[in-house]
């Protein structure tokens, strides 16, 4: 297992639409474990495989408490088959744009399809912060982030300040 660098905005990559899973294997197993890794030591909820330069269809999500016992779960090619119409708002990070927090509107449910780490077929009806995380996951790996889901001057905003972020890490390099 090694833990991975986690690409931030306004990094290219993160606009990859990202390419189905043809076969699972010890490549993707070892993927996965160094996503779990990279994605606790941050510490986040959710990665997905673009987030360390993977252009691959992979995430890893858990959702359980701080203090209870952890509840890793994988989802290979996932596709959400059905989303409600009744929407919530719930307030989104993203470990590839760091320290800001948007409200963001999506569907409060939907139903998704995947496969698991051992190749199993997988459907679920996923509510709440899964519904809001899964979602999440899922634009990533077609190049979508949620600040695409906000005004477009909030996210100008953003997007100007990562750019002016990384042009003074460069000439400081
Ligand atoms: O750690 C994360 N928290 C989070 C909070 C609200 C909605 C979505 C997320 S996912 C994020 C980790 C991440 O960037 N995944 O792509
Ligand atoms: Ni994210």
């Amino acid at each position: 297992m090694a833990l991975r660098e986690i690409i931030i905005l306004p990094d290219k990559r993160l606009r990859s639409v990202c390419k189905p899973v043809a076969e699972i294997n010890d490549e993707t197993r070892a993927l996965v474990a160094d996503m779990f890794e990279t994605m606790y030591e941050a510490p986040g909820i959710g990665l997905a495989a673009i987030q360390i330069g993977v252009p691959s269809r992979v995430i890893v999500m858990d959702l359980s408490k701080r203090e209870a016992e952890a509840e890793p779960r994988v989802f290979i090619n996932p596709e959400i088959t059905w989303s409600s119409e009744e929407t919530s708002l719930y307030e989104e990070g993203c470990l590839s744009i760091p320290d800001i927090h948007e409200d963001v509107e999506r569907p409060s449910r939907v139903k998704i399809r995947y496969l698991d780490l051992d190749g199993n077929r997988q459907e679920e009806d996923a509510e709440g912060l899964f519904a809001t995380c899964i979602q999440h996951e899922v634009d990533h790996l077609n190049g979508i982030l949620f600040i695409d889901h906000i005004s477009k001057l909030k996210r100008e905003r953003i997007i100007k300040k990562f750019a002016k972020a990384a042009k003074r890490a460069k000439q400081e390099a």
